[in-house]
């Protein structure tokens, strides 16, 4: 890929024979940018790729395989910039569900108050975007984390967005309450 597929604009860097463009997403128009250090078809944020796949995932295990396939893992929000940024993706995603993005937060231990990133950082003393109330452990089973996506059909409250829910690994698909699948890998040096 060597540029915008649906318009927009690009720089190179002929030094590095690298290129970044700010390019409309195709199917909503909002422009995010791209990087020839990210693979095809991944936009970038802060040093990292992002890949949204507009699967609806059951499981919040299978989620973090599938973005492993791919060279990536699930999210880590380490800032409120980072956060915004991941928010406005699957809000303008091809499928927006009203629970968001699988994100790559886990609590310790089943059952455990504390949670960490998926690179081992505790979310102690980090950033962190709960939503109110949030985290609940509904049923002692919340030891995933989704962020909330787009409120549609009421099914969420418009106060949720973007926010995060501790949230059962596994969901119930069958309802449409599953989150989809965000990837997250470094920039290629
Ligand atoms: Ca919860």
């Amino acid at each position: 890929m060597t540029g915008c597929l649906n318009g927009g604009s690009c720089l190179l860097d002929k030094k590095r024979e690298t290129f970044s463009c700010s390019c409309k997403l195709p199917w909503s128009g909002q422009r995010f940018e791209v990087n020839s250090r990210c693979p095809s078809g991944w936009v970038t944020f802060g040093g990292s790729c992002f890949y949204l796949n507009g699967t609806e995932q059951q499981v919040q295990s299978d989620a973090h395989k599938a973005c492993r396939t791919m060279g990536g893992d699930l999210p880590i929000i380490k800032s409120a910039a980072a956060d915004k940024f991941i928010f406005e993706l699957i809000k303008n995603g091809n499928t927006v569900t009203p629970f968001g993005a699988w994100l790559g937060l886990e609590r310790v231990n089943v059952n455990a108050t504390k949670f960490r990133w998926i690179d081992g950082t505790p979310l102690e003393g980090e950033y962190k975007n709960w939503f109110d109330r949030e985290t609940n452990n509904q049923g002692f089973n919340e030891d995933c984390v989704n962020m909330f996506g787009k409120s549609i059909d009421n099914r969420t409250t418009s106060r949720a967005e973007g926010k995060w829910n501790d949230y059962p690994c596994g969901c119930h698909k069958s309802l449409n309450l599953c989150p989809v699948v965000l990837c997250q890998r470094p920039l290629r040096p």
